[in-house]
């Protein structure tokens, strides 16, 4: 388990019932086992006085990052919506940032970005970040092929260590290989990939 600190936060992706269901809209593989090892995630952190930050893919009922609004993704995550729900199981105990709001592809938890024209925007994680003074992240969370990568990705390019626990998330693996190939290319960018 990675070791916490004030300076060392947890960050929780996207454990929602869309993806953590097994009658979720895109249900990812196992999603239901990492709310437990998150929770254990969660326990360790506040004991240590890591803040822990939480991301919600919000997306609006038709967006472009649906397949049949031309995008990739079976429905899922649509605002207010019983699948957009944080799991109900899930220890929530920090901020919950929301993304893909306007109808923009929210991979990374620091940024979205406009699947039309391609712009990309801030979330408020990145600040939130700075001013808790956050030196490591700890990714967790769905999936692990999808956002959790991109969260990862973007928070070494911010300057951050970061680490991801194999254990607290799961791989939708739209393509067969796609779990093997996220680890391998987190792995390349300096993400410590903690193995089961
Ligand atoms: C996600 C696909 C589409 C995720 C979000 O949270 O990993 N994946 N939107
Ligand atoms: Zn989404």
């Amino acid at each position: 388990m990675p070791r916490y600190d004030p300076a060392t936060a947890l960050l929780v992706v996207d454990v929602q019932n869309d993806f953590a269901e097994p009658d979720g809209g895109l249900y990812v593989p196992g999603g239901e086992q990492v709310v437990e090892t998150v929770n254990v995630e969660v326990t360790a952190a506040r004991q240590a006085a890591a803040p822990v930050f939480y991301t919600q893919d919000w997306h609006p009922p038709s967006t472009p990052h649906f397949e049949r609004d031309g995008g990739t993704w079976p429905v899922h995550c649509v605002q207010q919506t019983w699948g957009a729900e944080l799991h109900p199981q899930l220890q929530v105990d920090g901020p919950v940032v929301r993304k893909g709001t306007g109808g923009e592809d929210g991979y990374s938890g620091f940024s979205v970005r406009d699947p039309v024209s391609g712009t990309e925007s801030a979330t408020r994680l990145g600040t939130l970040l700075e001013q808790a003074g956050v030196r490591r992240v700890v990714v967790t969370g769905l999936a692990g092929d999808v956002c959790v990568k991109e969260t990862a990705l973007d928070a070494v390019r911010l300057g951050y260590d970061v680490t991801v626990p194999l254990a607290a998330t799961r791989f939708v693996n739209l393509a067969p290989g796609d779990d093997e190939a996220a680890i391998a290319e987190m792995q390349r960018a300096g993400v410590d990939v903690v193995k089961r």
